[in-house]
């Protein structure tokens, strides 16, 4: 009977993302599930996000997930003070558990926004709530314009789409025109952005992120007032 066992890690697993999601939002940080294929810029996002957020008064912390390494842990770490691990060895997503492991700690008082960098993979980071606010996936030009139809359900669960390394565009064939069709089918009206992380193109990513840090923390006064 393989479908019920499924079905209650599914349900452990969505009672440990409450939890997190409650401890998250008593402290009113605002959390943000990066997900993406291996090598589509999750990282490098996320870094170039801290540099351009410098001067910001928003304080940031990062949770990473990784097979083997602390490779990525080591990029954040020079831009941000509350960068934390997870290994998760043969395992090709992050769960709940290990995320609220990684946010015992971090000092959620000193940070207003926690990105957790999922592992890399399209498939089944999108199954595992972890107790975020916002799930953004990114895909990137290099991967091939089929991949929004290729894995749906990112796209259906997805708060926001990046399309990043655009700067690659005159350089590789794709479609542009058709990855924006599977978007619009699949999930009407979802914002899919163009950026391109590792040469200054942020400039839609960071308005939206301002504007959704901006509505969370005074959604969260608010209620803290009531
Ligand atoms: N041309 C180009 N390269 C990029 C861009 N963004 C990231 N890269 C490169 O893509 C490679 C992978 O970037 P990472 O940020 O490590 O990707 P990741 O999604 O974190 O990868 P994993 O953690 O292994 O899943 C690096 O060599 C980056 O420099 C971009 O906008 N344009
Ligand atoms: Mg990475
Ligand atoms: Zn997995």
């Amino acid at each position: 009977m393989k479908v019920p066992i499924v079905e209650n890690v599914l349900k452990i697993n969505d009672e440990m993302a409450a939890m997190n999601r409650r401890t998250l939002q008593d402290a009113c940080v605002f959390t943000i599930d990066v997900i993406g294929a291996p090598g589509c810029g999750k990282t490098a996002l996320i870094e170039a996000t801290l540099a351009a957020c410098r001067d910001d008064p928003t304080r940031f912390g990062v949770i990473v997930g990784d097979l083997a390494t602390d490779r990525d842990a080591t990029r954040l770490a020079r831009q941000c003070q509350h960068v934390v691990q997870i290994n998760t060895g043969k395992g090709c997503h992050l769960d709940a558990n290990q995320v609220r492991q990684a946010v015992a700690q971090i000092e959620l008082d000193a940070i207003d926004v926690l990105f957790i960098e999922n592992v890399g993979n399209l498939i089944c980071p999108v199954g595992f709530d972890l107790g975020q606010d916002v799930k953004v996936g990114v895909f990137c030009v290099a991967e091939g314009d089929d991949k929004a139809a290729k894995h749906p359900y990112l796209v259906q669960e997805a708060d926001l789409l990046l399309l990043n390394k655009i700067d690659l565009l005159p350089h590789v064939p794709f479609d542009l025109e058709k990855l924006q069709a599977d978007v619009e089918r699949l999930n009407p009206g979802v914002d899919l952005l163009q950026v391109s992380v590792s040469d200054s193109g942020l400039e839609k990513w960071l308005p939206w992120l301002r504007d959704r840090i901006a509505a969370a923390i005074s959604n969260r006064a608010s209620i803290a007032q009531a």
